[in-house]
């Protein structure tokens, strides 16, 4: 039987799911395959996390979750685009991702970096074009856009990249782990929670705790991520594990061991929720939290 906490979710992941198509771009004549590769990219298999703390963000501060829906779709675009472009040969060279092929696998290189690119533009011409402004201010869009991009740009996650690919075949230091992390992934998962403030009509002094938290479950997820990386099942995850000591990655595990990881997600833990103590309404947020913590895909 499902809990609260899972009926919630799938309540999340079902509208998002379902929703989503509408956003997808139509077969155009003479490029089909572009629609069919940008749809591939980003239907299946993905946990839906980004969306999910959009939504719910959104809900906190208006009790309304539906609004928010392209925002949440603007940024499973964007954390598409992301893995499609991450898993290209000049980059981590994968070819497994979300139990299926990985893009390039599926239509080529040219292709899947073309998919990426368009995935990326799509995501802001949702927001831009999708938005019901009758709900939302158009500066709440502008503001949630405005993050949504530095989030994921120079400041954030390309941010994050360009060191993880400087740092390959080195050993990096915690510190430097830690910069990669808070910029490669915490980013765009404070960009879902702060999209979701924004929308919902939070305050500045919530949308900046907001992103507190969000850098405490980024790091947790990272660290998981490389938990897994060395001992989770390749049939849940959806891709091969190993990848990051084949790519000669330092991760938490390599530097610091699996005890010490995991206690490590355990206090990031700990201080999130800590953190969602002063948001009245968290219980939800509270449980994704512990789920996420101990995921095993
Ligand atoms: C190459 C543009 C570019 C960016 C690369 C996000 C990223 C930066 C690379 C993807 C690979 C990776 C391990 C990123 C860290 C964040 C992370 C753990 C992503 C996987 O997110 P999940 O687990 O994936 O939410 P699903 O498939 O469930 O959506």
């Amino acid at each position: 039987m499902m809990n609260d906490f899972k009926m919630h979710l799938k309540e999340y992941v079902d509208f998002f799911e379902d929703n989503l198509p509408q956003f997808l771009p139509k077969a155009e004549p003479h490029q089909e395959v572009l629609s069919e590769s940008v749809t591939y990219c980003i239907t299946d298999g993905g946990k839906r996390i980004r969306p999910v703390l959009v939504l719910e963000f959104c809900r906190l501060f208006c009790g309304d979750y539906k609004k928010a829906m392209p925002f949440a779709a603007a940024i499973e675009m964007i954390h598409s685009y992301s893995l499609a472009h991450d898993d290209l040969p000049c980059m981590d060279d994968d070819d497994m991702r979300r139990g299926k092929p990985s893009c390039h696998k599926k239509y080529g290189e040219a292709n899947a970096l073309l998919a990426g690119d368009a995935l990326l533009t799509l995501a802001f011409d949702t927001i831009a074009s999708k938005t019901d402004f009758s709900d939302i201010s158009p500066l709440q869009a502008i503001r949630a856009a405005g993050v949504l991009a530095e989030k994921a740009g120079v400041y954030g996650m390309i941010g994050g990249q360009v060191i993880d690919l400087q740092s390959e075949g080195k050993k990096a230091d915690v510190e430097i782990l830690k910069l990669m992390d808070s910029k490669k992934t915490s980013a765009l998962i404070a960009a879902a929670c702060q999209m979701g403030c924004i929308v919902g009509g939070a305050d500045e002094a919530d949308i900046a705790l907001a992103g507190e938290y969000a850098e405490k479950i980024g790091l947790a997820f990272q660290i998981v991520d490389d938990i897994l990386d060395v001992k989770g099942d390749a049939k849940l995850l959806g891709k091969p594990v190993g990848s990051d000591s084949e790519n000669d990655k330092s991760t938490y595990v390599s530097l610091l061991g699996l005890e010490q990881s995991q206690r490590l997600v355990d206090d990031l833990t700990n201080e999130a929720i800590e953190i969602l103590n002063r948001f009245e309404g968290s219980e939800f947020l509270r449980e994704l939290t512990l789920f996420l913590a101990k995921r095993d895909y």
